[in-house]
């Protein structure tokens, strides 16, 4: 007789509390934050619902290391409903999770010092796996919290991958010895092979670690975070992604969960979606517009779902900019809260035309090509003159340099 499988929901990268920044009006980030809640508690009432035996969270909780009293009271009031029904919840910490100085806590430590039932985290990758008990059968858990690239370098004469690989052969030998019936494995890190929107600077710096480093053989499911954008590689490798779309690079992405059931058949696994607040990147090119021009171009966007972030790419010449632009743009605004009915915005003005039509002299041809090289050869860490480089690209490709 075939035995009822395993429930595993597998979710990460909450980000509670991530801010917009420059949005309008700066409200939103309320309203923002509810959205949040709204798809936490989501996944909360699911897990309930379709009787879970397991949430996993693979990193990330909170944007900050020292998070909001409400963040830090939504998040518990979630654990606590999961965990009420008798359900595992097992969260690693992520890099946001991370205190950057030392002796600093995390209010997360908090909740695992209260030694609830069925709550683990796990700020440091422990020394055995997890081994859990449902129904009869064992499911063994390898957690692999977020480890800090720097502190690697600086105390351990190993590489990045080296020591994810060690980690993971590690709990691969422990687990053998145990006799688990099932074997999965959560972390925190960047794959490879993993796909993510390109302006993501967070992720540029950072090591990345070949898929071969998790023994994917071995484990009947790899539940990652980090990356925001869901995504399967391999055969049993998942980055869940974030429960909301974070930043405007993520607009286009369709946020989900996954449910992992382990039968005495095999494993399955269910992509569930998430209903996100939608975001919108327009763009708008004015060259020598007047006022009326640009307000019928305003009218004219379309595409932009109601109760919509939008994030505005105006290219316009200075003057147009300046005189009709800068002007009007209260009129704009009008429509775009009243018409549109978006909830906030993100405006962004590139200065195109003259200057930037005129055809480039010889001297200016390899500028690019120096500044990367005056970079390089500036006195500062490698990774801080990686990030520079970065930026000085994304500025010169915005004013028209070759
Ligand atoms: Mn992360």
């Amino acid at each position: 007789m075939s035995r009822e499988p395993i429930k595993i929901l597998h979710t990460a990268d909450f980000h509670l509390g991530a801010r917009m920044g420059s949005i309008v009006p700066p409200s939103v980030e309320d309203s923002r934050r509810e959205d949040f809640y709204r798809n936490m508690f989501y996944i909360a009432d699911y897990a309930v619902k379709n009787k879970v035996d397991i949430v996993i969270i693979s990193g990330d909780i909170f944007n900050r290391p020292d998070p909001a009293g409400k963040d830090f009271v939504a998040f518990s009031e979630f654990v606590g409903k999961i965990v009420s029904s008798g359900i595992y919840v097992v969260v690693i910490a992520g890099n946001h999770d991370k205190p950057k100085t030392t002796g600093a806590r995390n209010p997360l430590e908090g909740l695992q010092k209260a030694n609830l039932p069925y709550f683990w985290y796990f700020k440091h990758t422990p020394d055995e796996p997890l081994v859990l008990s449902i129904r009869g059968r064992k499911i063994g858990i390898a957690a692999i919290p977020y480890i800090d690239p720097k502190i690697v370098k600086l105390e351990i004469e190993i590489s990045y991958e080296n020591l994810i690989k060690r980690l993971v052969g590690r709990f691969v030998e422990k687990l053998r010895g145990i006799n688990v019936d099932y074997k999965i494995l959560m972390a925190h890190l960047l794959l490879a092979e993993a796909k993510f929107a390109e302006i993501f600077p967070i992720y540029s710096t950072e090591p990345r670690i070949s898929r071969r480093a998790l023994q994917e053989e071995f484990f009947d499911y790899i539940a990652l975070g980090h990356i925001h954008r869901p995504q399967k590689i391999g055969e049993k490798i998942y980055y869940s992604g974030s429960i909301e779309k974070i930043t405007f690079d993520e607009a286009p992405e369709q946020k989900s969960f996954y449910i992992i059931e382990l039968g005495d058949g095999g494993v399955s696994v269910e992509r569930v979606p998430l209903r996100c607040r939608p975001m919108t990147v327009q763009q708008l090119e004015l060259l020598n517009a007047s006022r009326s021009d640009f307000i019928r171009s305003i009218h004219a966007l379309s595409g932009i779902p109601m109760g919509a972030l939008l994030k505005l790419i105006i290219r316009s010449d200075d003057e147009t900019l300046r005189s009709i632009v800068d002007k009007y743009w209260p009129e704009a605004q009008e429509i775009l809260f009243k018409e549109k009915r978006i909830v906030g915005y993100c405006l962004k003005k590139i200065k195109i035309g003259a200057a930037a039509s005129r055809p480039i002299s010889p001297e200016i041809r390899g500028v690019r090509q120096k500044v990367l090289e005056y970079i390089d050869r500036l006195q500062a860490p490698s990774k801080v003159k990686e990030r520079a480089k970065e930026i000085a690209k994304n500025i010169m490709d915005e004013v028209g340099l070759p």
